[in-house]
């Protein structure tokens, strides 16, 4: 299988963020891509490629374009208040404010996220941008006639919504590859995430859509983020109604309880009659996941991959979360080598 992967990750690299109310080092980091790619070469998935520039237009076909220009444009703006820190977020237009968007730099920043889990760096528009080329790079290989790639992207995307960031992600690349697949020519494009976290920014993008079937095995919202959202009353709205399947899980889940969700899932997908498969690949569902509350273990991750072979379509895998850093390596490849058992 091949793999696409840029090194501009690197360039996003946030400082901290807020946990136990203290501020501690940022679990989305750098070293997590730099341990899946080091698992594919050792296990001889196969290429390893870097990413063709298909600039911002795929980008936009899901992102409003002021989002994006906000986005792109933070940073600078920010230099101009002279202090070392990442470019946080700290008020939001929640239920009794009105949602108008501000002049401020923190005031926009406060409109355009979701919560204050997505420092912005000197360098996160440029690997967020390098980190969609990736997904649309092994996108455009699924096209060309390939089974499989691997989308090796970080940082991760799945909560990002058309105009907010949060949760670690700034763009979506699995949403922006499906409308890709969609826009040459495919008809239906199911997506699973299965990532510990509700793919929250996901589904609000195609929340309203039949051309995308959403389905998500996560942490039940009641306890776990992002909270408002990933019940599994969430079936979709108007043209969407019935695309959208939601398997939230209970704290101290295994393989019996998760794998079952996985079949009911791919039952789903088989019953929509998707063209293609795009998965947001999530490895924070493991027993050691420093911030998550699931347990697998490192071979149910072949099963898993195995599971999803079984689908028999073309599937994209594009990488989200996982934070036991040391073993993300080895759970995400395992997902991809029992894909090609
Ligand atoms: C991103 B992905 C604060 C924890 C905040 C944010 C989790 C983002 C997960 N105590 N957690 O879905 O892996
Ligand atoms: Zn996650």
């Amino acid at each position: 299988m091949l793999t696409i992967y840029s090194d501009d990750h690197h360039l996003h690299h946030g400082r901290c963020e807020l946990i136990d109310g203290q501020l501690k080092p940022c679990f989305e980091m750098p070293s997590r891509a730099d341990h899946v790619l080091q698992r594919v070469q050792k296990q001889n998935l196969g290429a390893v490629e870097a990413p063709k520039d298909f600039g911002l237009e795929p980008i936009a076909r899901i992102h409003s374009r002021d989002y994006l220009e906000f986005f792109k444009g933070a940073w600078e703006r920010w230099t101009e208040f002279n202090t070392d820190g990442d470019l946080l977020p700290y008020t939001w237009p929640a239920r009794t404010l009105r949602a108008i968007k501000p002049t401020s730099l923190h005031g926009q920043l406060g409109y355009y996220s979701f919560d204050g889990g997505a420092p912005i760096t000197a360098g996160t528009w440029q690997a967020a941008y390098s980190a969609a080329q990736v997904a649309l790079t092994a996108q455009a290989e699924i096209q060309r006639g390939a089974r499989a790639a691997f989308a090796l992207c970080r940082p991760p995307g799945h909560h990002a919504a058309s105009d907010l960031m949060g949760g670690y992600c700034y763009l979506n690349n699995a949403a922006i590859a499906a409308q890709a697949f969609l826009d040459q020519g495919h008809k239906k494009v199911a997506i699973l995430d299965v990532d510990y976290h509700h793919g929250n920014g996901t589904q609000s993008i195609f929340y309203e859509r039949s051309d995308v079937l959403f389905t998500s095995i996560h942490g039940h919202p009641e306890a776990e983020f992002p909270f408002f959202l990933g019940y599994d009353d969430e079936r979709g709205e108007g043209a969407g109604e019935g695309f959208n399947f939601n398997y939230p899980l209970p704290a101290g889940s295994g393989w019996d309880v998760w794998s079952a969700a996985l079949d009911q899932a791919c039952g789903e997908i088989d019953s929509y009659g998707a063209d293609i498969i795009v998965v947001s690949l999530g490895v924070d569902t493991f027993k050691d996941d420093p911030i998550s509350q699931f347990k697998l273990d490192s071979p149910d991750y072949l099963a898993m991959g195995k599971r999803i072979a079984a689908l028999g379509k073309p599937t994209l895998f594009v990488m989200e979360g996982g934070y036991a850093v040391e073993e993300i390596g080895i759970n995400a490849v395992n997902v991809l080598e029992g894909f090609e058992q």
